[in-house]
């Protein structure tokens, strides 16, 4: 890990950082529960262990000053009519913002604050996101064929909440439907 400022590039199209950085995969069984078609899911998950998505994190201290960037790549696909996804958190240090730009593929994040209200964002090649504190997040690939790649930064002492979303997951779901991509009410989700 650098302490001299440094330079890293982001080549298109694989969007794998060049220099140092740590790479995290999330396969299909490390989502279980999270997806509300659990049928599904189970026949998916026996016939393969796909990848849903995968993070390219360039390392820094975990700790408040610094920033933590890196890439996320989210992969095409349905687990029954819902979109992939991932798994989306809260910042255990509620009060920690995060930025999101959009490089290459199309989606929504996915979001909500501890109150409840929910704000779903679609995400093209150009967009620039900015999540505000307190609100949990999520990223979601609706292409056909090509991944959902985002470039981001938060604060280094943020952390992550995992456990709130695990439990009911987002208000909002982002399904196919009749006619496309559609926003709709997670039934499981309680105020
Ligand atoms: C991102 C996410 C990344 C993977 O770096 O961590 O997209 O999503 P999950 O953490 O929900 O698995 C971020 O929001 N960091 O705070
Ligand atoms: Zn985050």
């Amino acid at each position: 890990m650098s302490d001299y400022p440094f330079t890293f590039t982001i080549p298109m199209p694989s969007a794998v950082p060049s220099g140092e950085s740590n790479h995290i995969q999330r396969r299909l069984s490390a989502m279980k529960g999270q997806f509300l078609d659990q049928q599904a899911y189970d026949q998916m998950l026996a016939v393969e262990d796909t990848l849903v998505y995968e993070v390219y994190e360039i390392p820094r201290p975990h700790q408040a000053g610094e920033l933590l960037s890196g890439i996320s790549i989210v992969h095409p696909g349905k687990v029954g009519n819902e979109y992939f996804m991932t798994k989306g958190h809260f910042h255990q240090v509620l009060d920690t913002a995060e930025v999101y730009y959009c490089l290459k593929g199309e989606g929504y994040m996915v979001m909500e604050d501890p109150e409840g209200n929910a704000q779903v964002a679609p995400l093209a090649p150009g967009v620039v996101l900015y999540v505000p504190p307190r609100w949990g997040h999520r990223s979601v690939c609706t292409g056909r064929q090509q991944d959902l790649v985002t470039f981001y930064v938060y604060p280094g002492n943020a952390g992550h909440d995992y456990g709130t979303i695990e439990t009911q997951g987002f208000r909002k779901l982002v399904v196919e439907g009749a006619h496309g991509v559609e926003i709709v009410d997670n039934p499981r989700w309680k105020r």
